[in-house]
């Protein structure tokens, strides 16, 4: 089943948006365009390299944005501007974005939401674009739609991956054409379904905005910002308007805990098979 909103105006997409966490673009970009953005996000260099999370044949082309011009040209155009800065405000920047192929046999990523992948406590704002025809067979999103009231969910590791393992109450599969824009929260639970295709390849290209109020201390500087006083801005700044020493500090020792927290695990673990005698 495919989810269609089509929003009036921009009041009724931001009131929809709050309300589910979501809002869908139909033909938002020009179907003419995505080869281009397909051949730019395959000939951009990644800056983290080629992704670790990609999985058989689910392949993730991470934080193109760095270097690319033409990447940085096509999340800069006014038009996505405009529409953003109705959910964010007129000020944001750039913490991530992420070319996500699926060809056949690629396996499902799982329910997670985006907030349980890098911690924050603060919501940011999730563009999806299908770049290439998604459908049931090639490897589509499915969300949960007003999952994101429930705020930032218990998730565990499986692998590289961070997924949710509770309950999901509904769903909605988004089937996309080329040039379709899924709006949603990055509290939003969602997942991919395996491409079970014989030779479809399946390509999505998510950008993560945030607003300038918020800081993400795993993001190293230079920042990309997107949009300042409501206009297209395309620039890198070094000083972050939001950054704050106390959450760096937070950040960090929360980055020393998972590996004591392992270690201690590992010395229990090692206590109760080596008992000490009395
Ligand atoms: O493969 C996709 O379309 C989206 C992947 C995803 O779930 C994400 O970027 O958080």
């Amino acid at each position: 089943m495919t989810s269609a909103v089509y929003p009036n105006d921009f009041a009724e997409l931001k009131q929809h948006y709050h309300q589910n966490g979501f809002c869908i673009l139909r033909s938002f970009f020009s179907k003419d365009d995505m080869p281009q953005l397909l051949y730019d996000i395959l000939n951009a260099e990644p800056s983290e390299g080629q992704g670790g999370l990609s999985k058989g044949a689910m392949q993730f082309r991470s934080n193109l944005f760095y270097k690319s011009k033409n990447i940085q040209k096509f999340i800069t155009q006014q038009k996505l501007v405009s529409l953003v800065q109705h959910i964010i405000g007129h000020d944001f920047w750039i913490r991530w974005d992420q070319a996500v192929g699926k060809g056949p046999y690629a396996p499902v990523f799982p329910w997670h939401q985006d907030n349980g992948y890098n911690e924050l406590s603060c919501e940011h704002f999730q563009c999806w674009i299908a770049v290439t025809k998604s459908t049931s067979e090639n490897g589509t999103i499915v969300i949960s739609p007003k999952s994101h009231l429930n705020g930032r969910l218990p998730h565990t590791f499986d692998g590289r991956h961070t997924c949710y393992k509770g309950e999901v109450n509904h769903s909605t599969m988004i089937e996309a054409e080329p040039g379709d824009v899924l709006l949603f929260s990055s509290l939003m639970l969602h997942k991919t379904l395996p491409n079970i295709s014989q030779s479809d390849v399946r390509w999505a290209y998510v950008l993560e905005f945030m607003s300038l109020n918020d800081y993400d201390p795993s993001v190293p500087k230079p920042y990309f910002v997107i949009s300042k006083d409501g206009k297209p801005y395309g620039a890198f700044i070094n000083q972050h308007p939001a950054k704050n020493m106390l959450i760096d500090i937070a950040f960090h020792l929360r980055k020393l805990m998972g590996p004591l927290r392992a270690a201690f695990k590992r010395l229990k673990e090692l206590f109760h098979l080596h008992p000490i005698a009395s």
